[in-house]
């Protein structure tokens, strides 16, 4: 008990102290109030030792009828009330104090609240003021030190000071503030998830990525609820209200939060990065009986072989749960493979050596587009094709009908038979020689034969050539190095493919 009261003494003098600060000339009369009586002795003996003569303590009052009539009958110009002590009716004491006209401050003084106080003056006092006086005991504030008031000039009031938010209270706003940040972050959540960002998820392989991506989406919801209910929040709560003219607590650095802001994104990328490794382990893992598509780009196409059956077309037609790995080659520059709803995407890149593997299941059937994800040039921009994902049937039966389509075809046809008979071995089609003369350009041709002659190459020389090729041999080359064979093993509707073949062959 003995201690409480030393604290009190140590805060009267800063009182004390204060008084100097207050009022126009000397000697104070001065009033104080309390029903504890070692608040007013106290205070009293204080104002002896320290002032003197200079300030006059004229009454000590006990009660609320006592301290009203003395600030009648006493006319003191300072009244010094125990701001704790309940049986003093605010509202009535402050209903007297702006009543009067003679000039008189008041100074509330807060045991409890540290032994701050504050000081109204009955001529200067606002509104604002007056409301905290009756509601507010935290806007109390704390006296200056007692060396602080001897520099400063006269003022009627304490330089305003940061507002002391108790512990209890501010647990109670970080309470508030979890349940909101949490409510922002799932609405945000299911907005995101919502909104339809990413299209359909249309292969295996975007399975795991949709998951990474739903955990950006809660990262991203939960950061941004974090940052924007904790500025609403003070916004709204911690605004300046009418009459406070202090500054903000300055608060400067905090180990604890630095600590917490630093590990928390490094275990967060952590976590991503493994997350991110396993996924992209699982998007590349071959599977069994995968079905190869040979892609090639090129400015500005696509084209797509498929070398079970030699296939080839502008669209790319899938089977559905299909596992597909597609080899990849640029005719040109590099180009970028890249369906959306796949959700891989693989760059395309010019050179044998540089063939780049994309593995694709299809879980979707549907309608898509392969665009290019690469600048690649002027018409980069409509470098797109269609990807079809269908049944197997219908797979099929487009599969049988892109062989019929090449079947139907004489040219194509011979070009399958010369391929599948070896003929490409010693014939080229670019021009090249080879072990025999190039088809480039043979058809309608003068050839000069090893005899000296000539010779036009229409349709029943190049039929001789192939059944009976002793028979004329070209300048140049050697008897019996071309077989002799396909008169027996060719029938003659395969010669005549593949004079039609030669003779496509410009
Ligand atoms: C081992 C190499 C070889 C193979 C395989 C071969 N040829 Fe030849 N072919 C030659 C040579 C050498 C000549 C030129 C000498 C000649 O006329 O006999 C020739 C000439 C020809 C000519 C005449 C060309 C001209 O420029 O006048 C035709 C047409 C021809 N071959 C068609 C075929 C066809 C069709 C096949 C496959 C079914 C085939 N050849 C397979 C080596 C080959
Ligand atoms: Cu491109």
């Amino acid at each position: 008990m003995l201690r409480n009261y030393l604290g009190f003494i140590d805060f009267s003098s800063r009182t004390v102290a204060f008084m100097g600060t207050v009022g126009m000339g000397l000697p104070r009369r001065v009033l104080i109030a309390s029903a504890n009586p070692l608040f007013g002795k106290g205070l009293q003996k204080i104002f002896q030792e320290r002032w003197g003569t200079q300030a006059v303590v004229v009454g000590l009052t006990g009660s609320m009828g006592e301290t009203l009539q003395a600030m009648e009958t006493l006319q003191p110009d300072l009244v010094i009330v125990d701001y704790d002590d309940r049986s003093m009716n605010r509202a009535e004491f402050l209903s007297h104090f702006v009543a009067g006209d003679r000039p008189m401050q008041v100074m509330l003084v807060s045991l409890r609240g540290g032994g701050s106080a504050v000081v109204y003056d009955r001529h200067t006092l606002t509104p604002s003021e007056a409301e905290d006086w009756l509601n507010v005991p935290k806007t109390i504030q704390p006296a200056p030190e007692p060396d602080d008031w001897l520099n400063v000039p006269k003022t009627t009031h304490t330089a305003p000071q940061p507002r002391e938010i108790p512990r209890r209270s501010s647990m109670k706003h970080f309470v508030r503030l979890a349940v909101m940040v949490i409510v922002s972050t799932i609405l945000v959540y299911l907005g995101l998830e919502r909104s339809k960002i990413l299209p359909d998820a249309a292969s295996a392989q975007a399975i795991p990525i949709d998951g990474l991506f739903k955990l950006h989406y809660a990262a991203i919801a939960f950061l941004f609820s974090l940052i924007t209910m904790f500025m609403l929040y003070s916004i709204l709560v911690f605004r300046r209200k009418p009459g406070e003219t202090g500054e903000g607590a300055h608060i400067r650095g905090n180990n604890r939060v630095e600590m917490v802001w630093t590990a928390l994104p490094v275990l967060a990328v952590l976590v991503v990065s493994t997350i991110g490794a396993r996924n992209l382990a699982e998007v590349i893992r071959p599977a069994q009986n995968e079905m190869v598509v040979n892609v090639t780009a090129g400015q500005w196409f696509w084209s797509y072989e498929y070398p079970e059956t030699g296939v080839v077309s502008d669209s790319l037609y899938l089977p559905v749960n299909k596992p597909i790995l597609l080899r990849m080659t640029s005719q040109d520059v590099i180009h970028s493979f890249w369906v959306p709803e796949f959700r891989v995407k693989q760059d395309v890149l010019p050179g044998e050596n540089l063939v780049k593997e994309l593995r694709i299941t299809p879980i979707l059937i549907g309608n898509f587009k392969n665009r290019c994800a690469e600048l690649c040039g002027g018409a980069h921009a409509y470098m797109e094709s269609p990807v079809v994902v269908t049944s197997q049937e219908d797979f099929d039966a487009w599969m049988q009908n892109q062989v019929q389509a090449v079947m139907d075809d004489p040219v194509a046809r011979g070009n399958a038979i010369s391929r599948q008979n070896g003929c490409a071995a010693c014939h080229s089609i670019d021009g090249k020689a080879g072990v025999g003369p190039t088809w480039k350009g043979l058809y309608g041709e003068q050839q000069t034969l090893a005899d000296g002659s000539t010779v036009t190459a229409d349709d029943a020389y190049l039929h001789e050539s192939i059944v009976d090729p002793q028979v004329k041999v070209v300048e140049g080359y050697a008897a019996n190095v071309m077989p002799s064979v396909y008169k027996d093993s060719l029938t003659e509707e395969q010669i005549a493919d593949i004079i039609e073949f030669i003779k496509s062959v410009k």
